[in-house]
């Protein structure tokens, strides 16, 4: 499938979706969420990838949603926007997903961002939520997943302030996995998604949902969820296959069933 607003490709079992609006610095508008998550879940649906990347370029991963298409909104328009509805199609992305960021991550950038399952990071990177300066507020998640990310006190300042995050500071507060040099920093995405891909399938697979489940649920039902998901992978060929590997020290062969 082609697309217009994003570009995609693939390395090995990663699936590699690029936000490609260069000279709006990647706002992110109908279009571009629509033809995103599309590609999306096209990789999902792929037996042969394992883990997907969502990146930008070097200045900007996304600059925040496109201001210029919603300046004239008004609460009914957005309600019924097309670019809205997008946002909840990654939740029901079942693979990993790792955010390669660089340059500004604000606003729906910095929650896009967030909303993905890890984030590697360049030195440059920068996230913010600077919706306060517009008259306006988080929409997609910031006042959310910042908060569970960095802190109450901190995710004010950035919310109410519009503060930024340097990498590294992203990085100190949990928000990245890790910071690299710009140069690298989709190679070392890729790298991580590599590795995770050659995991055993359904075992990632559920063990994203269980932790995905920390930030929708009490512990005892995470602990109860995670022991029900535990037990369950002892029903897969990849259980067998991966203790028999061990006990008879040989690399597993994972057949994702
Ligand atoms: N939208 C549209 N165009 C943008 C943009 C944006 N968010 N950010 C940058 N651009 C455009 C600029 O207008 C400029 O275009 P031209 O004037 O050349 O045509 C071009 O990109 C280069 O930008 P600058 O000239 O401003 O570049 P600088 O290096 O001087 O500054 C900057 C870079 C990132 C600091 C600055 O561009 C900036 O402050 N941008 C806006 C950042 C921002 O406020 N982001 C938050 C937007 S509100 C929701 C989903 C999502 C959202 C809400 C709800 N639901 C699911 C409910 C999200 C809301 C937002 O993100």
């Amino acid at each position: 499938m082609s697309y217009d607003h994003i570009l995609t490709h693939t390395d090995g079992r990663v699936g590699i979706a690029q936000i490609n609006r260069p000279k709006a610095l990647n706002a992110l508008n109908a279009d571009v969420m629509m033809e995103l998550m599309t590609a999306l879940e096209a990789f999902n649906a792929d037996e042969a990838i394992g883990c997907l990347i969502i990146t930008g370029n070097e200045r900007a991963f996304a600059a925040g949603a496109d201001i210029k298409a919603m300046a004239e909104a008004t609460p009914v328009s957005m309600l019924n926007s097309p670019m809205i509805d997008q946002w909840d199609r990654l939740q029901k992305i079942t693979k990993p997903v790792i955010a390669a960021v660089s340059g500004y991550a604000l606003g729906g950038g910095c929650e896009l961002a967030m909303a993905c399952d890890m984030i590697i990071a360049s030195e440059s990177a920068q996230f913010g939520q600077p919706e306060i300066n517009l008259g306006v507020m988080p929409g997609a998640g910031g006042t959310q997943r910042m908060t569970r990310a960095v802190g109450k006190a901190l995710a004010m300042e950035i919310v109410l302030n519009g503060r930024f995050l340097s990498a590294h500071e992203a990085q100190h507060y949990g928000l990245v996995n890790r910071v690299v040099p710009v140069e690298l920093y989709l190679d070392e995405a890729i790298k991580l998604g590599q590795q995770i891909a050659e995991r055993a399938p359904v075992a990632v697979r559920l063990a994203k949902e269980a932790i995905n489940a920390v930030f929708e649920t009490n512990l005892q039902s995470g602990l109860s969820l995670e022991r029900r998901l535990f037990y369950m992978l002892f029903a897969t060929v990849d259980q067998k296959e991966g203790m028999d590997a061990f006990i008879n020290k040989r690399p597993p062969d994972w057949k994702g069933e």
